[in-house]
């Protein structure tokens, strides 16, 4: 039971629930458009459980298969959302919802991040809501319905994981950080994400590849991952994750250390205190300077025959 002492304050009447109440006051009650976004992006997650847990096999062709159902019902209940609470304001989804009023308010939704992981079975997706203003990342919502985890923030005020307030890591080299990359689903052959991967998992603590790149900016933003790269995104991957990243104290960039226009498809993430590290690695990378060799798979096939042998 609460008494409401006006925004921002609220009183508990339960000893034990202040703590608690303490923390949802400070960081919920002063968040503009996250409350609603939040009820949105939780209607949606639920949603797309629905699908999950019913498990109708994959369909590859055809437009009626499970993933396209449920990603499209999904971004048809935010969309219905969205207009019936904002109606002034425009939005730009994956499935193709396009509102073009020329406002000053813009949504970007990825009503399904992780869709392969979604159609197999893989437990890693997410609904992102991020809103900007006058191009600028306003507001941002990311909800993992797998978990039940909900990632918030809003510009100058603040990241929160359910309600709570969350922080980058403090990890100071890369050698001792665990990242994230991604490579898309289509047009693999044209990424060059695979020499990236390969040079900084020699680098690093280790690279790991979830398939949500919304949900890997949410996990730099939480402090689960030190830094996070990945080419080609689209802005409704990224408006969201950027802003949470960096109300949770992240530094986010292009690959050439440039500021992200909401539209830039190219992303690196951090902690802030890896960022210049990967950033000078990036550049040798670009320049072909001090690649690895990947190993011969023939030499190892041998090697192993012959210790095989030997044991
Ligand atoms: P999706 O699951 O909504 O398609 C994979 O790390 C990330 O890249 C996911 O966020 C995924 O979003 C996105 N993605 C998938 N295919 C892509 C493509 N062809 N181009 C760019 N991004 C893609
Ligand atoms: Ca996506």
């Amino acid at each position: 039971m609460r008494l409401s002492l006006g925004q921002g304050h609220r009183l508990c009447l339960f000893p034990a629930y202040r703590s608690c109440c303490r923390i949802m006051s400070q960081h919920i009650d002063h968040f503009e458009f996250v409350p609603q976004m939040s009820a949105i992006a939780r209607e949606a997650g639920a949603l797309l459980m629905g699908y999950f847990r019913a498990r109708v096999k994959i369909e590859y062709k055809g437009d009626a298969d499970l993933v396209t159902e449920a990603d499209r019902s999904s971004e048809r209940l935010i969309l219905e959302r969205i207009q019936a609470q904002w109606p002034s304001h425009d939005v730009i989804g994956e499935e193709g919802a396009r509102i073009e009023r020329g406002g000053d308010y813009r949504w970007y939704v990825d009503p399904l991040d992780g869709t392969t992981n979604f159609a197999h079975g893989f437990p890693v997706f997410c609904v992102s809501l991020g809103l900007a203003f006058q191009g600028e990342r306003k507001a941002a919502v990311v909800y993992d319905p797998t978990r039940d985890e909900l990632f918030a923030a809003e510009r100058g005020r603040g990241a929160v994981l359910n309600g709570e307030r969350i922080a980058v890591s403090k990890t100071p080299k890369l050698v001792q950080s665990l990242v994230g990359t991604g490579f898309p689903s289509h047009k693999r052959h044209k990424n060059p994400n695979i020499y990236f991967y390969h040079q900084i998992t020699l680098r690093s603590h280790g690279v790991r590849r979830a398939g949500s790149a919304a949900l890997d900016l949410t996990s730099v933003a939480a402090g689960r991952l030190d830094g996070f790269w990945e080419f080609n995104l689209n802005s409704w991957d990224t408006a969201a994750g950027i802003l949470i990243v960096e109300e949770a104290g992240g530094k986010v960039t292009g690959v050439d250390g440039h500021a992200l226009a909401i539209t830039d498809r190219d992303v690196v993430a951090t902690n802030g205190f890896i960022h210049s590290e990967i950033l000078d690695e990036f550049q040798e990378i670009f320049a072909g300077r001090g690649l690895e060799p990947l190993p011969d798979p023939r030499e190892y096939r041998k090697q192993a025959s012959r210790s095989s042998e030997n044991s």
